[in-house]
């Protein structure tokens, strides 16, 4: 039996990545940052089985995380753990910094230090391409990075160390650089969710309005569940390497509101409002990724459209909600 350690396990990733291993025969360790609110680190969670174990812990305490992994001696790392919201890295940059940039290095030591024979996955973000896009329109690997958030220069931090931890320690270590992915289980704060929870709150008669920040902004939106098989794929093909993962196709915020609203029979123009306090110092304008890499390379392709995954969403919350 294979056995998985996953880092930011109580997350949207680290809990389909979890149910995705299990369902393969995995042993699956998670680390578990401690809350006062004890719902707030389970309820993704409610599929723990035998084989599901959590731990609590922290990126930042070295001491820890070499305890844990010199304990389990995992066959795989996942490590998913950060500060993962955008606009709040600038209310608190240096958090960030120190959890999505110094918390890598420091899984990268205990890896390196107790179990150098398992494999070692970091997520790694679009955000890194800042405001950098190739000519025809697309970010892939070998765009250049100029991010435009605290949040994305830690990420390329955590991506530059675990490449050269990989070449200096001839260590097998990968980067899943994962454009923007969504699910009912993202938090409800990424706009995404935001706007369907709010929307179909909306349609109840329990809200009047919706308050967002920039809405002519691009994503190439995802499901999370195609990208955890993502993970797993680019772990496990013998020759470490980095993969992009997106879908190739980009929606501006305005015309994923257009079509919530409108799946809901709502007309947003009545409904939708800026708020300045949801709009970022800097703004990343665009992204589109083009993933032929991870395409040719292995039997990759994402199952859900756009409209699948929103539509899932709504679904999800009329059935919460109602
Ligand atoms: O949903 P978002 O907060 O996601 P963002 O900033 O693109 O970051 C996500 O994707 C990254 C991958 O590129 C991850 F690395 C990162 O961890 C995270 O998962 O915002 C998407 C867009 C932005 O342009 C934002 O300005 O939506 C715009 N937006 C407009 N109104 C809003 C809102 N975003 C949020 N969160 N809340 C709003 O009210």
């Amino acid at each position: 039996m294979k056995k998985a350690f996953i880092t930011g396990v109580a997350g949207q990733d680290g809990s389909y990545l979890s149910e995705y291993l299990l369902k393969k025969g995995y042993e699956v360790h998670g680390l578990v940052r401690r809350n006062s609110v004890p719902e707030n680190q389970s309820s993704r969670l409610d599929f723990i089985n035998k084989n599901f174990h959590t731990h609590y812990g922290d990126l930042l305490d070295e001491g820890g995380l070499n305890k844990l992994i010199s304990e389990l001696m995992p066959d795989e790392i996942y490590n998913l753990a950060a500060q993962s919201h955008v606009r709040i890295s600038f209310d608190i940059p240096q958090f960030t910094a120190k959890t999505n940039a110094i918390g890598v290095l420091n899984m990268l030591e205990a890896f390196r230090l107790n179990a150098p024979n398992a494999r070692f996955y970091q997520a790694s973000s679009s955000e890194m391409f800042g405001i950098s896009v190739d000519s025809d329109g697309f970010q892939r690997e070998t765009t250049p990075f100029i991010p435009v958030s605290p949040y994305g220069c830690a990420k390329v931090f955590g991506f530059n160390i675990s490449n050269n931890y990989k070449k200096a320690y001839n260590l097998h270590i990968v980067n899943g650089i994962l454009f923007n992915h969504e699910s009912p289980r993202r938090g409800s704060n990424f706009v995404t969710n935001k706007v369907v929870k709010t929307a179909v709150e909306i349609k109840m008669g329990l809200r009047k309005r919706l308050e967002l920040g920039n809405m002519d902004s691009y994503r190439d939106w995802g499901h999370s569940k195609d990208y955890v098989r993502a993970m797993h794929m680019i772990l496990n093909n013998d020759k470490p390497d980095n993969y992009v993962v997106a879908t190739g196709k980009t929606f501006s915020v305005r015309e994923m509101v257009e079509y919530v609203f409108g799946k809901l029979n709502l007309d947003f123009n009545k409904y939708v409002f800026q708020n300045p306090k949801y709009l970022r110092p800097e703004e990343l304008p665009y992204l589109k990724g083009d993933s032929s890499k991870l395409r040719n390379n292995f039997d990759w392709k994402p199952e859900y459209t756009f409209e699948t995954m929103l539509d899932e969403m709504i679904v999800f919350w009329n059935n919460e909600l109602g």
